[in-house]
């Protein structure tokens, strides 16, 4: 029996004798990379913190004291620890547990997350709660040091640094964010850890630690003072103490021992503590420690060479790599263009404009919200700035996307990639909210492609207008479909018939807005199949609705069905809905029924892409269901009744 089959719960892992604990370290690796090489994970920052995490489990009373991660993605150690290890398997996996940290997997999940830059934010939230109630725990926010280019980090350190309460904050630098890190805080981190002071401050640190429980307050404070006279010097972490922490390290993070001794030592210590601990992202696994940017997020490898298990057939270019090159194209041609991601060069393509254009891309750090208003400058100023950034991770540049962009009206272009359900990464990262916040927004304009030759000209329309503009493509791979070489602006509000345009009426109406255009014509043709006449309209713009098709689709057809790969509540359809209600109150348009097609008002769970559209009723054979029985050639299903608005997924969790 392996050490780590014995451990149930982090007692269990209390038991073991501390020198047993390297061997358990490499258990825990065997089993992430055998689980993840097969099911594809984020692998790199998990490898990274097999040490980390047993030594706070190891002398971390959890879930009493609280473990709150950053991000989440590397809780994988986490989650082997504390009574996962029968379901890891299922990491990620439909029904499975998540890839992230949840509260409702599990008690010591203290804090969901998914996006990056709250733990320190949450932790402090959980110190003032435990001190109102008068309760005796530790919080511990661990923090990578690409997490730190988060504005809010600072928001949340600023603060922690003035209330001077007992919080532990531990900095994960493994020197990555997801790609190498940027910005000047990684620069001082990096002068931190770099050559002859790091080595000379980890001997004397760890000499330090373990001493400070011995020395008490009166001779700390001494050797405190001491310390000031050469601060700048050599004493490493003055940022951090500026602001109010104390600060600890930089320490090896892969030495159990230090990591131990260190824990002890400072965990009863009072006020804000920050402690350096430096880790090697993708450690004991050659391949990921070679590329970490590779490994940080992987599909399924072949654990012996590290090459990933391809999926047989040519798969059509992703939307990604289509928006990435047509920028380029664009680019060569526009010297204004410059190209802005919020830490995501590989994710979003930018790294090929990054190739190509070095001097015009911006890689911001995981600063969404600064992003979004340089962009504004630059805008402001006679660039034409492109702001790639996941839907998901735009949500937290709103404000900035109201008051410093359309209120301005600064032509910035928002390419929001990952729009949609994005599959295995789960609710966290679902782009399912884009339209809901940005088409209330004046002088937005908002429009989605039906596949990626589309995409090609609406980012060209993007970049001719004098406005804002957001593009919502989804993840994965495109239709197949050709690609125009000439690029070519599309009027702007202006859908297009792409089926039944020789019927003068239809029996049902599909208006499909951008990656659901394919599967209403899958639909519609079954339908058409059974007798009935149907049309179906590939809407483009979400803003402006192209009001004058809307009404003759009105006149020509009674039954409209919208389409969205989007929450129902404040999308799509229900701009659709609205205008067609209010051109029924003047009269011009005939009564007609409207059927919203979208996804529920619920977070959706992880699983696959296919999966999960087909549990929405996003499939042909589920928009088929659907419609039959909006059209009235089908008895009511309870099951569909009164709609996906009040529809639960039918995931379940296996915890
Ligand atoms: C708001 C937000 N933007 C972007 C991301 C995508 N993202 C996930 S992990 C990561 C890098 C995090 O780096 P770090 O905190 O150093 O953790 P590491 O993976 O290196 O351990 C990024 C950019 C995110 N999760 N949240």
């Amino acid at each position: 029996m392996s050490l780590l089959d014995k451990i149930n719960s982090p007692e269990d892992l209390k038991k073991i004798p501390r020198e047993d604990l390297p061997e358990l370290a490499k258990e825990i690796r065997a089993v992430i990379l055998e689980t993840v090489s097969d099911k594809g994970g984020h692998l790199g920052a998990s490898l990274g913190t097999v040490e980390l995490t047993i030594a706070l489990h190891a002398c971390f009373d959890t879930p009493r004291d609280r473990l709150v991660w950053d991000t989440g993605h590397q809780a994988y150690p986490h989650k082997l620890l504390t009574g996962r290890r029968d379901v890891f398997p299922t990491l990620r996996q439909y029904g499975g547990i998540s890839g992230f940290l949840s509260r409702n997997e599990s008690e010591y999940d203290a804090f969901g997350a998914g996006h990056a830059g709250t733990s320190i934010s949450a932790a402090l939230g959980m110190v003032e709660a435990r001190d109102q109630k008068g309760e005796q725990h530790h919080v511990i926010s661990i923090i990578g040091d690409g997490s730190m280019t988060a504005g809010m980090a600072y928001e949340a350190l600023n603060h922690a640094g003035a209330l001077k309460r007992n919080l532990i904050v531990i900095l994960n630098d493994n020197e990555m964010s997801i790609s190498e890190n940027v910005g000047a805080f990684s620069a001082y981190l990096n002068r931190i850890l770099s050559g002859h002071l790091y080595t000379k401050v980890k001997s004397e640190t760890a000499t330090l630690l373990k001493n400070i429980p011995k020395i008490g307050p009166p001779m700390l404070e001494v050797a405190r003072r001491a310390e000031e006279s050469v601060k700048g010097m050599i004493v490493p972490g003055l940022l951090f103490e500026e602001l109010g922490f104390e600060y600890f390290g930089p320490i090896d993070g892969h030495r159990l021992d230090h990591l131990l001794t260190t824990f002890d030592n400072i965990k009863d210590l009072k006020g804000p503590i920050l402690l350096h601990v430096v880790t090697k992202k993708g450690k004991g696994y050659a391949p990921a420690e070679a590329a970490p940017a590779a490994y940080h997020g992987t599909p399924s490898f072949h654990l012996a060479t590290g090459q990933a298990k391809k999926k047989a057939g040519k798969t059509p270019p992703s939307y990604t790599s289509v928006f990435a090159k047509t920028l380029i194209g664009l680019a060569k041609k526009d010297k204004n263009i410059v190209a802005i991601t919020a830490a995501m060069p590989a994710g979003t393509g930018l790294n090929l404009f990054a190739e190509a254009f070095p001097n015009r891309f911006y890689d911001v750090g995981i600063s969404e919200q600064h992003a979004v208003t340089m962009a504004a400058g630059m805008a402001a100023d006679g660039l034409r700035p492109v702001v790639a950034i996941y839907s998901t991770f735009l949500q937290r540049g709103f404000d900035q996307i109201v008051h410093d962009v359309a209120l301005q009206k600064l032509p910035v272009v928002f390419c929001l990639d990952r729009a949609g359900l994005v599959g295995e990464d789960g609710p966290t990262h679902a782009g399912v909210f884009d339209i809901a916040y940005l088409k209330g927004i004046p002088n937005m304009i908002l429009m989605a492609p039906k596949d990626e030759n589309e995409l090609q000209h609406m980012l060209a329309t993007a970049l001719e207008q004098k406005q804002p503009v957001a593009l919502r493509y989804p993840r994965g791979a495109g239709i197949g479909i050709a690609l125009d070489k000439k690029m070519e602006a599309l009027p702007v509000g202006k859908g297009e018939i792409v089926m039944g345009n020789h019927a003068a009426t239809w029996d049902v109406a599909f208006v499909a807005l951008g990656n659901m255009v394919y599967p209403a014509q899958a639909a519609a043709l079954r339908l058409e199949e059974t007798g009935l006449s149907v049309g179906v309209i590939n809407a483009r713009f979400a803003k402006p609705l192209d009001q004058a098709l809307l009404v003759s689709v009105a006149k020509r057809c009674q039954k409209i069905v919208t389409l969205e790969e989007h929450v129902l509540s404040g999308g799509f359809g229900e701009s659709v809905l609205a205008l067609l209600a209010d051109q029924q109150n003047p009269g011009r348009i005939p009564p007609v029924s409207v059927h919203r097609i979208g996804l529920p008002d619920a977070f959706i769970e992880h699983g696959p892409q296919k999966r999960l559209r087909a549990d929405a009723g996003l499939d042909p054979d589920g928009l088929f269901e659907r419609v039959k029985h909006f059209a009235g050639i089908s008895e009511p299903r309870a099951d569909l009744d009164p709609g996906p608005q009040v529809r639960k997924p039918s995931h379940v969790k296996a915890i």
